[in-house]
């Protein structure tokens, strides 16, 4: 197991040093945010990237999210101009090939194809990604976390959605037009166009020693009308029958399965722990059927069993990376809700106890 930590790149205002000084964490996991969604991310920022992360002394074999465009999963025509992207992503961010070697020697590039990424982390879900009603919603004792309320998400109207934490890439005129255009989408026909691109990209996971790690849906169940796919146990066996390629795995996301009532976390990970590459920890509380609050790590804090899973993980030999999710915002942090410093940073210590615990009652 890798202890990793989300960081937002040179914007972030976690520095990269405050990462390397919480115990047992080895690298960041991040992104280029500044090209457009379907765009090939410019080496010369993943490699400053790269420098940067290296130089604090940390790895950066972890990328949240190569985001997909939305052209990709309705299966549009221009599809294949936005996979071909995609898979110059990969192979960018991946191992280096021969090809790629040979050119940069001839263009007398330093240090091209050595960005060493060995896991991208992606989601499929239509128009809108993680979905919550409350950013500051308040603990008794001060602190604030994320949480969600199905009835008030419900009652919003998508087309003219601001919600909180989402990042508004759309004004209202595009959502509704790209609600029209997924007006009709099956689930079937949504996950046929994931198959379609996972097909596509293999060969470049291959070539580039890169795991695609699924996120699932957050939360697990249908959008104002929209389809989710990645939800559920037969959920996943669709997935791994259909692409059979072992670059084609999970991010474990315990918060955004956890909050389907129908998922039994543990039973998950024994079964589908050969494909998990990475790992989300978080843990949620329930208030009702659908709704949760966000809560501090500890296993006790809320409905989603982390000790059950961490052993679960070591059991089957999980090798992956590990983020604490979301924490909570104490003493005072203000900063992106969900992504403070204080709260991830126990949370990366309880839970490399935990792993501790359990590696060495498995005998590592
Ligand atoms: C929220 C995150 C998600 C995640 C994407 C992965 O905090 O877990 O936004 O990064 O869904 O593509």
């Amino acid at each position: 197991m890798k202890m990793t930590f989300r960081w937002y790149g040179e914007t972030d205002s976690i520095p990269l040093n405050y990462i390397k000084q919480i115990q047992g964490m080895t690298g960041v996991v991040t992104a280029v945010y500044d090209v457009p969604v379907g765009e090939v991310w410019p080496m010369e920022k993943l490699e400053r990237m790269r420098d940067l992360v290296h130089g604090a002394g940390l790895e950066m074999e972890v990328i949240e999210s190569v985001p997909v465009h939305e052209d990709i999963k309705l299966g549009k025509d221009t599809r294949d101009k936005y996979i071909e992207a995609y898979r110059q992503n990969i192979l960018n961010c991946g191992k280096p090939t021969r090809d790629r070697y040979i050119e940069a020697y001839k263009q007398n590039i330093l240090n091209c194809g050595k960005v060493g990424v060995k896991c991208i982390c992606y989601n499929f879900m239509p128009v809108f990604d993680w979905l919550r009603t409350d950013l500051g919603f308040k603990h008794p004792d001060g602190a604030t976390s994320l949480a969600y309320c199905h009835d008030t998400l419900m009652s919003l109207d998508p087309k003219n959605l601001h919600l909180p934490g989402w990042d508004e890439s759309y004004s209202p005129e595009e959502l509704q037009k790209l609600l029209g255009e997924y007006e009709g989408m099956t689930h079937e026909q949504l996950f046929d166009n994931l198959v379609y691109f996972l097909n596509a990209v293999m060969p470049a996971c291959r070539e580039a020693d890169v795991n695609l790690a699924i996120h699932p849906d957050d939360p697990p169940w249908d959008m104002f009308g929209l389809p989710r796919i990645i939800c559920c146990e037969a959920d996943y066996d669709r997935l791994f029958a259909a692409v059979p390629d072992k670059h084609n795995g999970i991010t474990f996301c315990t918060g955004s399965l956890g909050a389907g009532r129908f998922n039994h976390l543990t039973h998950l990970v024994e079964k589908y722990v050969d494909r998990i590459y990475f790992a989300h920890l978080r843990q949620l509380t329930y208030t009702n059927e659908t709704d949760f609050y966000e809560n501090g790590h500890m296993t006790h804090l809320g409905d989603v069993d982390i000790y059950g899973i961490v052993k679960a993980l070591t059991k089957g030999g999980f090798e992956g990376y590990v983020r604490p999710d979301h924490g909570r915002n104490v003493w005072g942090e203000t900063g992106k809700p969900g992504y403070g410093l204080f709260d991830r940073a126990m949370g990366a210590c309880y839970l490399g106890g935990l792993f501790e615990a359990a590696e060495k009652e498995n005998g590592k």
